[in-house]
């Protein structure tokens, strides 16, 4: 048997396995993060990492929070926090890289099943400064543009909150939410020190920081802490960010390449390509980790990064993830590989996607469509179009449809977006059939799978879920005749 990574095992791990960038043992906790799957461990702990080695600064260890599992507690605590993150890309030649570096900025694990007090606790000391959060789409719970009051979980939290302010009790009740975690968090910091605090949202989603800010904002007026809401309208800033790194989900073979690299066992580990990218609105509350010394940027206007990469990597990525899977490809990289599917894609970007943007600064679109579509084809990365197909209930507003929005508003018919909205309702109908081995993993399965199946056919059926396509776009004659087109042609050309 192997032994376990952990501060122990550490100092024998082999010189080509890259240590922690600041010793663990003297990192302090700044930061709470609410949602620790792959994706924050490969992206802002590695650039809090980095940030705290290039300023000298070890007080922004991430007390990390899980979301429905107590999965990733139980697999960090035995590894003192620690995990790998592999990343896998291609030398000059074309042969695979694969790098092991550990990560020590993860200090703390928390479920919130059982540990909401001390996550709780931890949003009310003084010494945490920001909070950030990666909890997928989902996570937000939302109903339209708002909060989901109707969800079990938010009404948990409000009656919890509700309960406190009644009893003049704290509540350590578990938390049903990420948002509802967030205001309970926010209240009992109110209620403190009231030190103000950035909260930092992390997923794709347009405009995440404000989005995140009017939920927070509902749930405490629904609560009744309409103080709290007031002194957080004051007191804590929402940023907005765009975050951009490929973190397929770990497989047991990557388990095996990382430990074949290290001689340790490492249940945390995570894979990721090469490429990063974080852009943070300069909008901080109080102190923060240094991340402009680890590569992100901070800038006063997000949206343009942010749009970009919401339309034009997650658009293209959802396109190969839904044609692909139909088509019988298991990876995004062999999605990609099909020139058909490739011409397609690029087709997207170029004839509906870049006519709606405004290039970042110093960013040209046709460059970035490209650069996107390399990072795609790393066949070492074997991300599945089955996941990234995931969710696509809440994926598809973000990433396509503002753009078929955009292209209708200036008089164009967004074919191309059809194109890839019939795809995914493609995808949506074949999941119903058993024998297709594709399954439909979305919170809102049923109901897509029966207005799928309803009478008034594929097309009419899907653009009638308004928690996708709001009535302006699905009573627009021109978008519904191009996605009925397009579905036509993918089913039977
Ligand atoms: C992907 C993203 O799973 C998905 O839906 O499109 O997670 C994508 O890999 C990241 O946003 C890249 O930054």
């Amino acid at each position: 048997m192997t032994d376990r990574l952990s501060l122990t095992t550490l100092a024998n791990l082999p010189a080509q396995v890259a240590r922690p960038a600041v010793d663990p043992r003297e990192v302090g906790i700044g930061v709470v993060h609410l949602g620790i799957g792959a994706f924050h461990r490969a992206h802002q702990a590695v650039y809090t990492e980095d940030a705290m080695a290039a300023a000298g600064d070890t007080g922004w260890g991430i007390h990390a929070v899980t979301q429905r599992s107590p999965r990733v507690a139980e697999q960090l605590a035995p590894q003192d926090g620690l995990y790998g993150v592999l990343t896998k890309g291609l030398a000059a030649g074309g042969s695979p890289t694969a790098d092991l570096r550990v990560i020590g900025a993860v200090r703390d694990v928390s479920f919130p099943g059982e540990q909401t007090g001390a996550v709780l606790a931890r949003m009310a000391d003084p010494g945490t400064h920001v909070a950030t959060l990666t909890v997928t789409e989902k996570g937000y719970r939302r109903a339209g543009d708002h909060l989901d009051l109707d969800d079990a979980g938010v009404r948990a939290d409000v009656q919890a909150l509700a309960d406190e302010l009644r009893t003049g009790r704290e509540s350590d009740a578990a938390a049903g939410s990420p948002i509802g975690m967030l205001a309970r968090g926010l209240a009992r910091r109110a209620r403190r020190d009231a030190t103000p605090m950035t909260v930092v949202t992390c997923d794709n989603i347009v405009q995440n920081g404000t989005m995140l800010a009017g939920l927070v904002s509902e749930l405490l007026t629904a609560s009744g802490a309409d103080d709290v809401a007031a002194w957080v309208a004051r007191h804590v800033t929402f940023p907005a960010t765009m975050v951009d790194r490929i973190v397929p989900a770990t497989t047991d073979d990557d388990r095996d390449d990382a430990r074949s690299i290290s001689g340790v066992t490492d249940a945390g580990l995570v894979v990721a390509e090469p490429f990063s990218q974080w852009v943070v609105e300069d909008a901080f509350a109080g102190p923060r980790p240094a991340w402009e010394r680890a590569g992100a940027t901070i800038t006063s206007d997000v949206a343009p990064f942010e749009d970009a990469k919401l339309r034009i990597l997650n658009g293209s990525h959802s396109y190969l993830a839904y044609r692909g899977a139909v088509l019988g490809y298991r990876t995004i990289a062999e999605a990609v590989g099909d020139p058909r599917l490739r011409d397609e894609v690029r087709a997207l970007v170029d004839e509906d996607v870049i006519p709606t943007l405004t290039p970042p600064p110093g960013v040209d679109l046709t460059d970035y469509r490209d650069a996107v579509l390399g990072r795609f084809e790393n066949p070492a990365l074997g991300h599945t179009t089955i996941q990234v197909a995931m969710d696509g209930s809440q994926k598809l507003p973000v990433r396509l449809l503002g753009t078929a929005r955009d292209r209708l508003a200036a008089g164009s018919v967004p074919h191309r977006v059809a194109r890839a909205v019939a795809a995914w309702m493609v995808f949506v109908a074949r999941t119903a059939d058993g024998a297709s081995g594709l399954a439909l993993d979305d919170p809102l399965a049923e109901q897509l799978q029966s207005a799928a199946a309803g009478g008034g056919g594929l097309v009419d059926g899907l653009l009638g879920v308004a928690e996708v396509f709001p009535p302006s776009l699905a009573e627009d004659e021109r978008f519904r005749s191009a996605v009925g087109q397009q579905v036509a042609e993918l089913t039977h050309g």
